[in-house]
């Protein structure tokens, strides 16, 4: 299962029952975009609109949108593969490893690494066709309006890729375009995100252009990475490749020093100008509100490059759930061996879809001390995105943070409000609606422990109702006796 790039992966999908191309004409103002809100809420299967009013390039849709297709986009069955692999991974760079098999095997990984590394090639399919000045138009292009208060079509899954001008390293993130006009977008790189910092530093240094290229499709696991938070410096397409178990291969853009994914669908490539900031928004958001408008930088497209017959990919993002919940669950699964090499007691997170990642997590840890739930709230609270965490739940070790009905059952029961709920602030999401001023707010941590006499519960915990194991033997063995089977 090792795909080369996004047609690879839609003929796949269709192989396995879950992709359904639509012939009949459909328009890319609103109703692609109601059509897959409902394909996520139903389970319903990835999309393929071969026949968009006044386009002849298809959209592909929903392409990540249930977990055994996001499973499937990273090459694996089941993503617990992949966080085992990563497990594995963090374990070996951490300590020596113990006995000699141990050492072969990580040596083995390390080799490994060193072939996943992105390769450079000379000639790529994303570059078959090259526009250049007054060809470019982004409106050639089947770009989605998606909820009617949007304050335009936007490019929803873009891989927006800038270099640091202090370091040279690439980076690699999604975030929205809005397209203004034929030659330029906005730049909705959030506050918080890499790109916004890229930006930041090349103003500080009076660059009079950052150079952007966006690729748009490419292989599964390599537009997966623009969604997860991979900490700067390290490269996303390592990452990608370690994921496939094959290096991404990578081509010098045409017309900026920046290398790009060589199977992507498409490449816009140009650049934005530090202090030259517009209006961008209203757009249908992911916290299931619309972001009204806010100043980000311009896009200046000055080159496009693509395949002969490019496949023009998008999400839609709404009230949850929708695709990129599904996304974002990965970066959870993948990133709890990191979290747990920093904060060793957690024993599992959940990010409800309800809780749209920064709005709601829940956290189980092995407790052993008292005050142990607060060190690992506030030590999330440190964490590079998680930063930006709204309210954290702790809860015990053996609760399911997986099963919400178990998770409110455990947290009305276990806290006494006054001394188990706790506030602080700090950064709060781009996106976040309640906070009074933009940016800055404040956090909530619940700890919904079993709470010891040092943290002022000094009555004993009474036990948890359980029935004994010979009535239920008993109950068992005189089932049918009840007369409940005939
Ligand atoms: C479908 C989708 C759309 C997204 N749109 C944006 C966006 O417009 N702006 C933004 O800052 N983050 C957006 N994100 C989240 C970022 O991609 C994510 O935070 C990622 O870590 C950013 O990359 P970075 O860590 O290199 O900055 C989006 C994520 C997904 C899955
Ligand atoms: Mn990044």
């Amino acid at each position: 299962m090792k795909f080369r790039d996004l047609r690879e992966f839609i003929l796949f999908l269709e192989d396995r029952g879950d992709l359904r191309r639509i012939k009949a004409p459909v328009n890319w103002d609103l109703e692609i975009s109601e059509i897959a809100d409902r394909m996520v809420k139903n389970g319903g299967p990835a999309l393929l609109f071969e026949n968009v009013s006044g386009y002849n390039i298809p959209v592909a849709i929903n392409l990540f949108a249930s977990s055994q297709r996001m499973a499937w986009a990273l090459g694996v069955e089941s993503l617990d593969e992949l966080a085992t692999r990563v497990k594995d991974l963090l374990g070996m760079v951490q300590g020596p490893p113990d006995g000699l098999v141990d050492r072969i095997r990580a040596l083995g990984q390390l080799v490994h690494l060193g072939s996943f590394q992105p390769k450079t090639i000379s000639r790529a399919p994303c570059q078959d066709v090259v526009i250049e000045g007054p060809d470019i138009d982004l409106l050639n292009y089947p770009v989605l309006k998606c909820w009617p208060l949007d304050g335009g079509r936007y490019i929803t899954l873009p891989l927006v890729i800038t270099k640091d001008p202090r370091t040279g390293v690439q980076n690699y993130g999604t975030y929205r375009l809005q397209v203004f006009d034929h030659n330029t977008t906005g730049m909705h790189w959030q506050t918080h995100k890499v790109g916004a910092s890229h930006y930041r530093a090349g103003s500080e240094m009076g660059l009079k252009h950052l150079e952007v290229a966006v690729a748009l499709g490419g292989d599964p696991a390599t537009i997966w990475t623009g969604s997860a938070p991979i900490p700067p410096g390290m490269d996303e397409m390592g990452v990608a490749g370690f994921i496939r178990e094959e290096a991404v291969e990578m081509v010098k853009a045409k017309t900026c020093n920046l290398l790009v994914p060589a199977h992507a669908e498409i490449i816009l490539e140009g650049y934005v100008i530090p202090g030259e900031e517009r209006d961008e928004g209203p757009f249908g958001d992911h916290t299931g509100y619309y972001s009204m408008e806010d100043p980000y930088p311009v896009f200046h497209v000055t080159t496009i490059t693509q395949r002969k017959d490019p496949i023009y990919p998008a999400v839609v993002v709404g009230r949850p759930p929708m695709e990129d919940y599904y996304m974002g669950k990965v970066t959870e699964r993948i990133f709890l061996p990191a979290i747990q090499a920093i904060l060793p007691e957690v024993i599992d997170i959940n990010m409800p879809a309800e809780g749209i990642f920064h709005n709601l997590v829940i956290v189980s840890l092995k407790k052993e001390y008292p005050g142990q739930a607060r060190k690992v709230i506030y030590g999330l609270w440190g964490l590079g995105l998680m930063s930006l965490a709204k309210t954290i739940v702790a809860v015990d070790h053996f609760v399911d943070v997986n099963d919400p009905s178990e998770v409110v059952w455990r947290v009305a029961n276990n806290i006494d409000p006054a001394r188990d709920v706790f506030f602080s602030s700090g950064p709060v999401d781009d996106l976040d609606v309640a906070a009074a001023t933009p940016k800055f707010g404040s956090k909530m941590g619940v700890d919904a422990t079993e709470k010891m006499p040092e943290e002022g519960r000094i009555r004993e915990w009474p036990p948890e109702i359980i029935m004994s194991k010979q009535v239920k033997d008993l109950v068992d063995s005189r089932w049918n006796e009840y007369g409940f089977n005939e």
